[in-house]
């Protein structure tokens, strides 16, 4: 062993796996579900997705997830990171309707992982809107942001007594593309005025209220933790000058300081570069208002600080210059910066992941200096392949990306304490259906059972949990 401290995880750091509700459970409308975007979009316009796959069954882990939790235990998880289905507990999205049904759900799924010692860790948001919010502008309209309130008073009521760990909402930074580029559901491409940042300041303050409601109602008795979940590629200069490290500075600024800086920075609201550079070129184009929304004083103070860890999603990286490439996202061309990838990056079955481990490391020293080296916990890293059950690709990539962390925590004390893989299963992988798997567990999609085997991943992680240390073979 080369430097065994460098490989050994501090004590008390979560080891577990995460899930989101529409890419696992199924049962689409089953024990009085409603309809959400994604029933809605796979079902009108099935040519959106590969193959025209769905998720009406998934991986059946509606009934199931005893099944999952099984798993979960067998290898030894800390922790499960799932999301709740909106549409289950309210299926119009508003109190109108209660369903008991979708309650007892979770219920269930959370009583048998306390029962088998692993620790739930909730999402309230993961992607899927009740259908009948989408029809009022879904996040385009500020008025969500009572709507979230609403569903998660509810929430924190039901199951506040047994989660610990909740995320309010998956990956704004992504949610944001179903709006205008047809990336994800509602599937509009909307370019008037960047609507990417008119639903990102409503997920800002829908996030807040959430904070609030929990703080103010439950805190006390509860004690649980909250977050935003954040996403992002890390942008790493492409040469040493001052002007491409300028340029990945904007970038990451725009990534992960869009909803990062206005939640987790001391001064709240978003980037001052981002402010001043969506100000300027919304002047240059003759509109009398930014792009950019504006908040006030009262809202920034109300959006500042409203976490108690930050969690992050992470998979990737890219190189960065300075420049504005006309066809790139409004975003990239209001940051003033040009994405490139080096050629030698391995890649995978998902066309945007390069295993890019040391990405990761500068990631995290990226968050250490900007929000004050608050608690970070990854929520979710993985790999992407075919889906083969001999997954040495993905122990490769788990290896060197977790070992990136570990040095990131010795070598430059930054200050993380758990690590989800992405996912248990293979499972819905959005617009690119069933045909990219990212799941540590097989999952036959052609069996009506969905059978599920363990990658040869499994057993590298069993290790990892077992041992508190990664193998370096
Ligand atoms: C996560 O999103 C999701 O939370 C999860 O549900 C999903 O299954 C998982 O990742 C795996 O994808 O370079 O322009 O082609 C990560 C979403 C998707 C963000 C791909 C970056 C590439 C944009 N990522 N996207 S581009």
């Amino acid at each position: 062993m080369k430097d065994k401290i460098k490989y050994t995880f501090p004590d008390n750091f979560l080891i577990g796996t995460s899930t989101a509700a529409y890419q696992i459970e199924g049962a689409w409308n089953e024990d009085g579900k409603g309809e959400n975007i994604w029933d809605k979009l796979t079902h009108t316009i099935p040519k959106a997705v590969t193959n025209e796959d769905n998720g009406d069954i998934a991986c059946d882990s509606y009934h199931k997830y005893k099944e999952d939790v099984s798993l979960l235990k067998d290898i030894g998880f800390n922790i499960y990171r799932f999301s709740l289905n909106w549409t289950r507990i309210l299926p119009d999205g508003d109190l109108s309707h209660i369903n008991q049904k979708g309650i007892d759900y979770y219920h269930r799924l959370i009583d048998e992982l306390l029962n088998n010692k692993i620790e739930p860790m909730v999402t309230l948001y993961h992607w899927d809107l009740p259908q009948k919010l989408q029809e009022i502008g879904g996040w385009l309209n500020p008025l969500l942001v009572n709507y979230f309130e609403d569903y998660v008073r509810l929430v924190f009521q039901l199951y506040g007594n047994k989660v610990k760990w909740w995320n309010t909402i998956n990956e704004p930074l992504e949610i944001v593309h179903g709006y205008s580029e047809k990336r994800y559901a509602p599937y509009l491409d909307l370019d008037a005025m960047s609507v990417d940042y008119i639903a990102g300041h409503t997920l800002l303050k829908a996030h807040a209220r959430a904070y609030h409601v929990y703080d103010k109602e439950f805190r006390h008795i509860q004690k649980g933790k909250l977050s935003l979940t954040l996403s992002g590629f890390f942008y790493s200069p492409m040469s040493d000058s001052q002007e491409d490290r300028d340029a990945a500075e904007r970038a990451n600024q725009f990534e992960f300081g869009w909803f990062g800086h206005p939640v987790y920075s001391k001064d709240g609201d978003y980037p001052p570069i981002m402010r001043e550079l969506v100000d300027k070129r919304s002047k240059e184009e003759g509109r009398q208002r930014s792009r950019l929304p504006v908040f006030t004083k009262a809202e920034i103070e109300e959006i500042r600080g409203t976490s108690d860890y930050l969690t992050m999603n992470h998979y990737t990286s890219r190189l960065c210059t300075s420049g504005i490439d006309p066809t790139a996202k409004v975003r990239f061309q209001d940051a003033n910066f040009i994405s490139h990838i080096d050629e030698n990056w391995p890649s995978c079955q998902a066309v945007w992941l390069k295993v890019v481990p040391w990405g990761f490391r500068d990631m995290f020293r990226w968050l250490k200096k900007e929000y004050d080296n608050q608690p970070v916990y990854i929520t979710e890293n993985g790999y992407c392949d075919e889906g083969e059950i001999i997954d040495v690709n993905r122990v490769n990539y788990l290896r060197e990306y977790i070992t990136e962390m570990l040095i990131a925590i010795y070598d430059y004390g930054c200050n993380i304490i758990g690590y989800n893989f992405w996912s248990l299963l293979d499972n819905f992988e959005w617009l690119n259906g069933y045909s990219y798997k990212f799941g540590i567990v097989h999952v036959d999609f052609n069996d009506p059972e969905r059978k599920r085997t363990p990658k040869f991943s499994v057993k590298f992680i069993k290790n990892i949990i077992q041992d508190r240390i990664i193998p370096q073979v």
